[in-house]
Formats: C-alpha cells, structure tokens, sequence
C-alpha cells in the first residue's frame, strides 16, 4: 500500500499547524460568504468548514485514485439501495485533524462550534439498520485503506421526518438538499445511458436490447475520510436525467405534456426513497430505482477497470461487488448483459467472473419480506434481463436434476421462478445462485438462514453460505457521540495504538473495572450524557425528567417484532404497581422512546399512539410523582442516536428470539457503557459471550423455544388466564384506562394479542418483569452498576465495523487488509 496514504501522524498537527488551519479557515469563510466570519450565520460557517473539508478531501480522493489505478489494485463496490450517513462535518475535522483548528475560529468569530455543527441536515438516505450499517462500512473501508466505492442513489428526500400531532405520527418530506449540499462534487463527466422497456432483437448469434426509453444517470461523489490515514472511501450517488429534457417536436405541437415527459420520468427516479414496508402499490418506480442503481455502478466498474486493465477476463479478480440485500439484484442479468450482448463474452466466461466478482449478504428471515417482482413486470421494463434470468435458471436447475433426480417439489423450490399464482422472480435464490458467497449477519442468523429459509440452497451448496457479524464505527459511535467516555478512555488506556482503530485494545478496561475511580469516573461521564438528554426533552417536549433516574431506552424502527409493545406492557405493570403502593421505595425510571413506523404500516403507528396516551397518564398521575416517566422523542434517526446511546442506562433487545438478524443499535449502547436487557436473539447473543452472560439481563424463550412453542400450539390466553399482573395490564389497555376518550381504541390491539400474539409477548412476560427487577436491584448499587458497565465497555472490542470489514475482505472479497 502507498505509504504516504498511511502516515499514521496525520492526526497530530502541530500548534502551528492548528492555528494556520484556524486562520485559513476564518479567511475562507470571509472569502466564501462575503462578509466578515462574525457576521455570517450559522449556516455560513456550517457550508463554509463543509467547503473546506471537501477540498482537502477531494485532494486526497484522487491521490487514492492515482495510487490504486498505478498499483492495479482490487476494489470493492458495495452496491446499497440506502447510506444512512447522517451529519458529516464533525466526522471529517476529527479525520482530518480539523477540530481544534474549527472550534477556535468559531469561537474568535464568537460562533457556538457546537451551533455549527447542529445547523448540518442529517443525510438520511436510508431507512435504519441496514443503511447505517453501509456508512459504518465505509468508514470503516476508509480507515483499513481498502480501496472502495459505495454505490447508491441521489434521492431528493430520504427517510420522511416524523411529526406527532396528539400521539399520532404523520410523516413529512425530508427536503434535505433545500439549501445544497456543500458535501457532494458533481461529475458531470460521469454519465451512463440507461434503457427500459423496448424489445430483444436476434444479433448475428447472439441477442441485442433495443429500449424504448432511455435516460443518463450522472454521478455525485460523497468523500468518506478515513481516520489515522489519508486514505478515503468514495460514495457514488447517481443522478437520472433525461437523455433529451424536451421533447421539440411534441412543444411545437404544443403538448407540453409530452414534451416535458421524459424528463419526469427521469426525474421521478431520484424522488424519493421507498420506505421499508411491503405496500405492492407504486412499486414499478421501485424496481426502475433498483435498476438505475445497478447498471450506472456497473458501467462505472467496468469502465474503470478497462481503464486499468484492458479486458474483462480479469474483473472477477480484480472487482469485488457486494449486494447488500437483495435491493441490488438486477445486478446479476445486468452484468451478464454487459459481458455478453455489450463486450462480447461468452456466457460461460460470463457467468464465471459473475460469480467470482458478486456476493451478498442477507439481513433478513422473515420469508414475508423477501423480495420478488412480478414476472409480468420484468418482462415489460428489462425484457433482455427476463432471459438471461430465464437461461441462468435453467443452467442452475438442470445440476439440480442430477442431484435431485424425480424430486419436481424440491426443483421447484429452488427455482428462480416462483410458479405458484402470478409467477414472481425470487431475488434471493437468484443472488445465492449468481455469488460465490451468502453471508448473514449474527451468527445466530447465519445458522437460521442455512436451516430456514435457505435450507434447499445450503443442502446443495453447503459452501457457500457463511457468518460475518455486524459492527460498528467506534469513530462516530464513541469518539464523536460521547466525548466524555471518550477523553476517559484516552486517559486510561493512551492513545498508541488508538483505540479509535483499534477497538480490541478496549479489553484492556477489564482489569480496571476493580478501581473504584474510574467507577466513579465512568459514572459522572454518563451523568453528563442525561443531563445534555434531559435538556433535549426539556427543549422538544417540555417535559422535565431526572438524569438520576434509570434511563431505560428503546430506540429503533417501530416494528411487532422488535416488541415496543412488550415494553408498553412493562410500564404499565409498574405504574399500576406503584399506584398500589406509592409509599414504597421505587428505583426511579425515565423510559424513553424513539422510532418511525412505515407510514403504511397500522399496527405500529397504534402502538406510537399507545407509547403517548400511556405516558399521557403516567407523567400526569400525582401518585407517581416523577418516578417513572415516559418519553417518546420523534424523528429518530442518525444525529438523535448521536445524543441518546450515550445517555442510556439500559439498552431494549427484546426481539423475539429468531426474528432480529443482528441489531447495531445494542452494540453502540453496549459501546457506551449501558447495561442491556435483552433475548438470545441476533448479534445481542455474541455481545453477551464476549462480556460475559453474568453481565447481562438476559430473560425470556431463546430461538429454539420459540420454534418448539409454535409447533406444539401456543396459546396466549392460558397467560393471560393465569398471570394475575398480565391480566391487569391487558385489562386497563383495552378497556380504555389510557385512552378515556375512545375507550376501545386498543381493543383491537390485545385481542390480536389474546388470540394470536404473534410474537410471542405474552409468552415472555413473566420473565421479562423479572429481570426488569434484577435491574432495578443493581441500580440501587451505583458502583456495582458501574463495574458492570465498564465491563461491557471492555468486552466490545470485537464489534468495531473494522473488524466486520477485515473479515469481509479476507472470506469474501478476497482482498486480506495488513496491519
Ligand atoms: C424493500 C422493498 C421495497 C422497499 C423497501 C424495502 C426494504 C428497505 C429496507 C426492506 C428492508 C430494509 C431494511 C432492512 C434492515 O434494516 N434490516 C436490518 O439490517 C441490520 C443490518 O444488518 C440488522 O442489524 C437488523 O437486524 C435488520 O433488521
């Protein structure tokens, strides 16, 4: 690797050095803005330290790209419908060794540093943990300096932002690009046609594609800085346009309609990102997005690599290209497509630098959300993709037949194509089959995945299939959200290595748990973390709470499984458990709220509405008097996670055993020193080994448990018949005790859980209250929590996203990081 991409220095300037940086940018916000650096907003300095960033880093990008392309090195395309990345100007002065340097020119111009920074909209392209989990990814690429391309879309407006208007949420635009965006270099010269629709003509031997509508894709880079380097990651967001923007024939005709047309349609492309529901309408948009995504990240590759290389024969060598999830598997056919009717290759070579260029990873197990499309829809938008999926199936199918000779029911399964009703493409049998590596995400998943929903494929490719656990960015996670364990951990531990990049060095806390200072320490840094949180509530809700109080904290999509409503119920067991005893000695609770419900989705925004009429009557209640409170902070997303992890006493995993793939959001609690209550579910299991069991309040059915209930016939009334505490919690929730104006309003709600409860909450009530005891009892001993949270800091190491990402590139992608 280049060794002045490398320097490990580069995060000390010197003082001189810091107060040039300082100086240089106070004169470039003067130039930039026109006015004196004390007279302009905000949003000035915000725009302008962006301006300045940008400029170091683009310097740095075409190093990289200058160093790769000399050293023909092996890139990594990780192709994501969604980057959740979150504000970027805090990251990149920590990369770049800016934060002093911005923090004293603010301050000279008398501009709050922190007021900067907080006037930065959240790049929220994504829906949750899957597209938080690619922007750890690439810090993390950044960092280990490998060389990588995230590949996603421009959408004009990402997550919807969340409003609550009396309990129930409406969603909003998120019209994040209003002001620009002061981050992205435009390239103009980065511009790849793109077809739908048409027809398959007969070419000589072999078969051409003749759309009938085209459009370009242009590309925006995002630099991605890596820390203790001057490595950096690129993120490539294409941008549709129409080919021609009018239609000059039809204007003079004088039907604008058809002469603004395809410029519509093009730009509906970039409109918006779909959010994580399975709602069927408006979802050909949503395959057009998949595919725009999939061929300009293709053309681009190959573009490259013939650049370097001069032919094909070696992509598979030399590009690494990443699914994640199923959202880019047009990338199959597509790459096909290139290779064979565009370049000329065989479909035998073809398919093989196919499956030795592709991999993807799974995040899912639910079968009810994996993806499929319409055959019908195909073969009207990408007809030439139809075949090649068509011919890729039969290929597949045929070694199939040997193996499984007179067994139609497991060919059928294993098949591409979905013949039962309307015929349907299974993306993810088409992905397994197109790769040379499935991955799952926790172990528990990965061993799921291969018993469950791809059992079939795992009985005949039993290779193919394998773990690589979640993590996290320790940079953004730690360093950067909580400064206070941060500046702890830089005491006690130093900084070479840095635990920044070296997370594993965290172990070294272990012996320290045993010191009652840094008890005490770890103690008063969290303390500082509730009180910034308590004035956050203050500030949005006007609602006062008590950084004393335990902060109990659940944050996270709004979704059956992961159980909000299983937490409902606890605090409703409480609070009618201190009503009837409000003289005793009760462990002070502050149990806070945060999620978005996909708009369509009913069940969720109920119990949205139930969180706000439940803490509506606690809050209020004199009986209670401020000893449990109930919080619900809206719009959840990256910078609010930012401000909560690291306020939190104890961390919510309470998912059905067997549903939560990996969860990242326990890892950046368990980062920051809370305690988490939790099932044997997903990364939560590993977490807890590497801590330690004893360290954790783990309650309820693990995934075998859960199976067996359900085969043998569970049944949630004989809970609810025999669990005088659950009865009153049920009772008071449907008969209205919460919402007096509309006293059936959630009647609906626990009859669903009488009578089918899917997700087993009645099943782990019980327990769940007894280990909410257990936490309560610890509690009420500041230090031995605080050892125990020291403990789970120490034992974390293991879930920094560079880890994930080394084991990536070494299993995977075929391309080992050094050092
Ligand atoms: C699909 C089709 C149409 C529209 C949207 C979607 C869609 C979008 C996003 C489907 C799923 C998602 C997101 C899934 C997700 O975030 N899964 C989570 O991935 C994390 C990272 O691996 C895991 O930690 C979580 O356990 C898993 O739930």
């Amino acid at each position: 690797m280049n060794e002045s991409l490398t320097d490990p220095d580069i995060l000390g300037l010197s003082d001189a050095d810091k107060r040039a940086a300082s100086a240089a940018l106070l004169a470039r916000i003067e130039r930039e803005s026109g006015r004196t650096p004390n007279l302009s907003s905000l949003d000035t300095w915000m725009r302008t330290a962006a301006h300045a960033c940008r400029a170091e880093l683009a310097e740095r990008m075409n190093q990289c790209l200058r160093a790769d392309r000399q050293a023909k090195a092996k890139r990594v395309h990780y192709l994501s419908m969604e980057f959740l990345m979150g504000r970027a100007l805090s990251n990149a002065l920590a990369a770049l060794g800016l934060e002093t340097a911005f923090r004293e020119a603010a301050c000279a111009a008398g501009r709050d540093p922190g007021a900067v920074l907080e006037r930065e909209p959240d790049a929220a392209l994504g829906n949750g943990g899957l597209g938080r989990l690619a922007a750890c990814f690439l810090d993390s690429m950044a960092t280990l300096g490998l060389p990588a391309f995230g590949y996603g879309l421009r959408y004009e407006y990402g997550m919807f932002a969340q409003r609550i208007h009396d309990g129930c949420q409406t969603e909003e635009p998120d019209d994040w690009l209003r002001d620009g965006n002061p981050w992205e270099l435009h390239r103009p010269e980065l511009r790849y046609r793109v077809g739908f629709g048409g027809r398959v003509v007969s070419d000589g031997p072999g078969r051409r594609w003749v759309p009938n509508e085209q459009l370009h894709a242009t590309a925006y880079d995002f630099i991605v800085p890596g820390h203790g380097t001057r490595r950096v990651a690129v993120l490539r967001q294409w941008q549709a346009a129409p080919s021609e923007p009018i239609d000059y024939a039809a204007f003079s005709r004088g039907d604008h309609a058809a002469a603004g047309a395809a410029k519509q349609a093009a730009e509906r492309i970039n409109w918006v990102l779909y959010p994580d529901d399975s709602t069927p309408a408006g979802r050909q948009l949503r395959l057009r997005q998949e595919y725009v995504l999939v061929s300009a990240s293709l053309q681009d590759l190959i573009a490259r690599h013939l650049a370097d290389h001069g032919r094909l024969t070696s992509l598979g060598d030399k590009a690494a290209i990443h699914l994640n999830d199923t959202h880019p598997a047009l990338a199959v056919p597509e790459l096909l497509r290139l290779l064979i009717d565009e370049h000329g290759m065989s479909w035998d070579a073809a398919l093989a630098q196919c499956r030795q260029a592709l991999s993807y990873t799974n995040h899912t197990l639910m079968p009810e959300a994996l993806e499929t499309w319409p055959l019908s829809m195909l073969e009207e938008l990408l007809p030439r993709h139809l075949e090649l999926i068509f011919q890729l199936n039969a290929w597949f199918l045929n070694t199939v037949r040997r193996s499984h000779p007179n067994d139609d029911a497991f060919v059928a399964r294993v098949s591409v194509i979905d013949e039962r009703g309307e015929r349907r493409v299974r993306m993810a049998p088409l992905s397994i089959i197109a790769s040379h590596r499935v991955n799952g995400v926790s172990q528990l998943h990965s061993e799921l995945m291969v018993e469950t929903i791809f059992a079939d494929f795992a009985q005949i490719l039993p290779r193919r299939f394998c773990n690589v656990t979640n993590g996290v960015t320790p940079r953004r996670w730690l360093a950067q959200a909580n400064p206070s364990l941060a500046s702890l951990l830089d005491q006690r531990l130093g900084t070479s290595p840095n635990w920044r990049t070296h997370l594993e060095r965290l172990s070294e806390l272990a012996p320290l748990a045993n010191d009652e200072r840094l008890r005490a320490e770890v103690l008063a840094a969290k303390l500082h973390n509730k009180q910034r949180l308590a004035e956050l509530v203050r500030r949005e809700l006007g609602l006062p709470i008590d950084p004393h109080s335990l902060f109990d904290v659940h944050i996270k999509r709004i979704h059956e499984y992961k159980r909000q409503l299983l937490n409902v119920l606890h605090v409703v067991a409480r609070f009618q458990a201190i009503c009837a005893a409000p003289e005793a000695d009760w462990v002070p609770r502050t149990v806070v709220f945060a999620g978005k419900a996909a708009s369509a989705y009913v069940i969720a925004k109920t119990i949205i509405r139930l969180i706000h009429d439940v803490a509506r009557v606690v809050n209020s209640d004199p009986r209670v008097d401020g000893r449990l409170r109930v919080v619900f902070l809206p719009n959840y997303g990256v910078s609010l996670g930012e401000v909560l992890f690291p306020a939190a006493d104890l961390s919510q995993q309470i998912s059905t055993a067997g549903t939560e793939a990996s969860g990242t959001g326990n890892m950046k609690f368990a980062l920051n020193g809370a305690l988490t209550i939790g099932t044997w579910d997903g990364a939560t299991i590993e977490m807890a080994q590497a801590v330690g069991r004893e360290h954790f309040f783990i309650f309820g059915l693990d995934a075998n448990q859960v199976s067996e209930l359900r085969t043998n016939g569970y049944e949630p009334r004989a809970h609810y018949e025999n669990e005088p505490k659950l009865k009153a919690v049920l009772d008071a929730i449907a008969e209205g005790s919460f919402s007096p104006n509309e006293t059936d309003r959630y009647r609906g709600l626990v009859n669903t859980l009488l009578n089918r409860d899917a997700y087993l909450l009645l099943a782990d009530f019980a327990d769940y209250l007894a280990a909410q005891e257990r936490v309560d009892t610890l509690f009420r001993q500041p230090d031995e929590w605080a050892r125990h949270a020291i403990l789970n800091i120490a034992g974390m190491g293991g879930f920094s996203s560079d880890r994930t990402i080394r084991e990536y590139a070494r299993t995977i992608w075929n391309m080992p990081v050094h050092g």
